[in-house]
């Protein structure tokens, strides 16, 4: 009988060798498997494992808020367990009790491990609403524009992301498939909570052997299958509103857009239309308007709102773009031209958001609610949009906007991470390290000395996701996962649960927070919980011990094709969007009623603050397009061998056009300095037919490794990085609108000292 292990990049296969050590084998059901998970084991990832409570020396001498300007620069003191978790409990008391739980910031952004049970935002969380609340987060740094925008125009992101058209359906009705930023196979290797089969990859390929046509739109070239030949249509970084806008407005010019569909499904319109037409501001968003801020050419760009017309069309769009200054507009504006080509909701057409990102789009089995640990309520009312936590930290009191209300950045005294790592997700480290001075106590589970982990002052060693028992589950992943424990923790490391309630405990508030359940009780009751419900939509399911001995549950049977919003095109007056006027929203009278300066009532050009475009652009600097990494997700594996395959000598390399390389002095293989007014780091220069001229390329990752001086080491694109909202709006991440310099070759190279333990004593 094979036994299983779930990861957020998949399920793979457990077996023993001869000496009974632990193998990780591709899932024999997984068409296309990812390697990422294959060096999960490996050893080499021990070496930077966590392996007792640790506590920053002033913090353990001086008490709370003693040097906040050594953390991550003097050393840890290890301590038993039970003393660590008296210094949480009682710390947690201390700033409850003078403080209040408002003063408490527990939003612990990040995606730990797969498991449903042992997952950490769900242990942490519950844990702090037992313990009186937290000031939370909302949203996430992946999709911190789209999750406003789009419940306010068309659906909510999950419930888009739920039902895009599938990949059997693009294959047999789509003719042209228009991809802004790609449909990156690299990032199709993973699903949050975990993927079952790999269907991204094949089924791009499948749609190709069909004979669909692919143009792919943006800075670089090898985001898509190279079996779709797609066609390469370079367009500056942060431009693609404006080419949507001249697209829209050759439609009109030529009549070519569905009037119909527009006066039936949609709203407003008529109060874009003299935007677009120049009648408001005396600009026609023309084809020759877009040439110059996106660097297509006028009549490619005429061709392309024709060729989107007479084809039974698929808009899709990479979450990057609206990872960026301004990123609600290529959302509206994308649903906007879909809309007026009007041909959402018929098979193949209308648009996805987006092919690529993860596993999850195109695949045909619907969402299935699964095993999901409750968190209880949060008394705490305050909370950041979740990209803004450097702004939290630096000025409490302070107003912001958010989402058409104002709101206070709270006073926090403790922050409390488990399962995420703001070193790696959060952009301009080096403001975040003015920022992390500010509370008086940080507490981290990490189960690796992540740049984080070595920034706090109590550490607790976390088992990682092979140490302990643990149910698998995404929702439209299609598998149900016994992942059993590999092998033991890692020296002293517990997991989450068993740290969060031994702290309940010694606060009072053990049996809220277990439920007198013990972890092993907890599977057993998420997964009858589950199996009730799935009995309710007649999918029947053997008891925990059947279940746990055979391995997975498959839900492959409950496949359905998908067509995305056919509901709403076959009868709007049934089936009206959750939207004020059930349509879908050209014109927002919310948005518009805000009266926010840098979003409208609709979709506009509006260029980000740094862009190839930008007036005052230094004309050597070039866009960094900082992206997800190929061998990794996130920061997490950085270590195992898979990744370090990926670096060059030891750091990440950066993508250039040959042109840049070689008018900047520099080849393949330099070493090379990138450097703006916010930081500078290291990197390999990778000279790329793949990358436009004036883009540059660095995915993130890298384990955040500054030297005394500052300089980054690694290669980690975070230094670089703007550290504003996308708008007043949503606040989300604006990680994609970057310019740098870049210099070399550089001389000298300093060591990567990346991994392996902190300095104790
Ligand atoms: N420049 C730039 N920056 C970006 C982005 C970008 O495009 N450009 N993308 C952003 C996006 S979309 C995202 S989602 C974020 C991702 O940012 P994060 O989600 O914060 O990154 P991860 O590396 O996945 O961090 C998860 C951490 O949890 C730890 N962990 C694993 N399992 C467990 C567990 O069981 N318990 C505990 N306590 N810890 C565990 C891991 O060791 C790891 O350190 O990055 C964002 N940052
Ligand atoms: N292997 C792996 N897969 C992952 C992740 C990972 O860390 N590793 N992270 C996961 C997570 S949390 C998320 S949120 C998703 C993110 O998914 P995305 O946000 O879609 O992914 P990115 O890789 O940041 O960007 C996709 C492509 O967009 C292009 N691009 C960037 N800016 C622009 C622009 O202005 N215009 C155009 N046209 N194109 C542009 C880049 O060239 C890049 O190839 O990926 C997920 N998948
Ligand atoms: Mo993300």
């Amino acid at each position: 009988m094979p036994h299983y292990t779930a990861s957020h990049w998949g399920v793979y296969e457990v077996s023993r060798d001869d000496d009974g050590h632990p193998q990780i084998a591709p899932f024999a059901r997984d068409p296309d498997p990812s390697l990422i998970g294959l060096h999960q084991l490996d050893p080499k990832l021990l070496e930077s494992r966590v392996a007792r409570p640790s506590v920053r020396r002033s913090w353990l001498e001086q008490g709370p808020g003693a040097s906040p300007h050594l953390r991550g620069k003097e050393p840890f003191i290890e301590v038993s367990w039970d003393r660590a978790l008296d210094l949480v409990a009682s710390e947690l008391d201390r700033v409850r009790n003078d403080h209040g739980n408002e003063a408490i910031f527990g939003g612990s952004y990040g995606w730990a491990s797969a498991g449903r049970f042992h997952h950490a935002q769900s242990q942490i969380h519950r844990f702090l609403n037992c313990a009186g609340g937290y000031v939370s987060h909302t949203a996430s740094y992946s999709l911190g524009a789209g999750h406003v925008i789009m419940p306010r125009i068309v659906a909510k992101m999950h419930d888009l992301m739920s039902q895009h058209t599938s990949w059997d359906v693009m294959a047999r009705d789509t003719e042209l498939f228009v991809a802004f930023g790609g449909v990156p196979a690299k990032n199709a290797q993973i699903s949050p909570g975990g993927v079952g089969r790999h269907r991204v990859g094949p089924g791009l390929r499948n749609l190709a052997k069909a004979g669909v046509r692919f143009i792919n739109i943006g800075p670089c070239s090898d985001n898509i299958d190279p079996a779709c030949e797609a066609e390469w249509i370079q367009c500056r970084p942060n431009s693609d509103t404006a080419l949507m806008l001249a697209c829209a407005w050759q439609l009109v010019a030529e009549d070519l857009h569905d009037q119909a569909f527009l006066s039936k499904y949609a709203s407003g319109f008529e109060r874009f239309l003299p935007y677009l037409l120049g009648e408001t501001d005396g600009i026609p968003k023309t084809p020759e308007w877009a040439a110059p801020i996106t660097g297509v050419p006028a009549d490619r760009i005429a061709t392309l709102a024709r060729e989107m017309a007479e084809h039974r069309t698929m808009l899709n769009i990479a979450w990057s773009l609206q990872r960026a200054h301004h990123g609600e507009q290529p959302f509206w504006m994308l649903v906007t031209l879909a809309a007026m080509l009007g041909q959402i909701g018929l098979p193949g057409g209308g648009f996805g958001a987006g092919y690529g990102p993860a596993n999850t789009m195109g695949n045909d089995l619907p969402r299935i609610p699964g095993p999901t640990l409750p968190q209880g309520e949060n008394p705490v009312s305050a909370y950041i949009p979740v990209a803004r936590i450097a702004d939290l930290l630096l000025n409490p009191g302070a107003k912001f906007l958010h989402d058409g209300t104002e709101q206070t950045y709270a006073d926090i005294r403790l922050v409390y991470w488990a399962g995420g790592n703001p070193y790696h997700h959060h952009q301009d480290l080096n403001r975040l390290n003015r920022a992390w001075e500010k509370p008086e106590t940080i507490v981290v589970h990490e189960p690796f000395w992540t740049a984080t982990a070595r920034r706090a002052d109590i550490v607790l060693p976390i088992s990682t996701t092979d140490e302990r028992d643990d149910l698998g589950y995404a929702s439209q992943e299609g598998f149900l996962v016994a992942m059993q424990k590999i092998r033991e923790p890692y020296e002293d490391a517990r997991s989450d649960f068993d740290i969060l309630a031994a702290l309940s405990h010694r606060m009072g508030f053990g049996e809220a927070f277990t439920e007198n359940r013990s972890a092993s009780e907890w599977l057993e009751h998420l997964y009858e919980g589950t199996r009730a419900t799935w009995k309710k939509l007649d999918i029947e399911t053997p008891p925990f011990d059947e279940f746990w001995e055979e391995g997975l549950i498959d839900l492959s049977e409950h496949a359905r094709s998908c067509v995305m919003l056919s509901d709403f095109r076959d009868d709007p007056v049934a089936h009206p969007l959750n939207t004020p006027t059930g349509k879908i929203e050209i014109f927002s009278e919310p948005i518009h009623s805000f009266g926010l300066a840098d979003c409208s009532g609709h979709p506009e050009w509006r260029p980000a603050v740094e862009w190839l475009g930008a007036p005052d652009r230094d004309p050597t600097m070039l866009h960094l397009i900082s992206d997800q990494p190929e061998r990794k997700l996130h920061s997490q594996l950085d270590p195992s061998p898979h990744s370090e395959a990926g670096k060059k000598e030891g750091r990440e390399p950066v993508f250039i056009n040959p042109g840049d390389a070689s008018r900047l002095g520099f080849s393949d293989g330099d070493l090379v300095e990138i450097h703006n007014s916010r930081g500078r780091c290291l990197a390999v220069a990778a000279v790329s037919e793949n990358i436009m001229a004036g883009v540059v390329r660095m995915s993130t990752g890298a384990w955040y490794a500054p030297l005394e001086d500052g300089l980054e080491s690694h290669g980690n694109p975070n230094v670089l990085t703007l550290d504003i909202g996308t708008s007043t709006l949503s606040q989300g991440c604006a990680a994609q609108s970057c310019l740098v310099h870049i210099r070399g070759p550089v001389n000298t190279a300093p060591d990567v000292q990346a991994f392996g333990k902190p300095i104790f004593g």
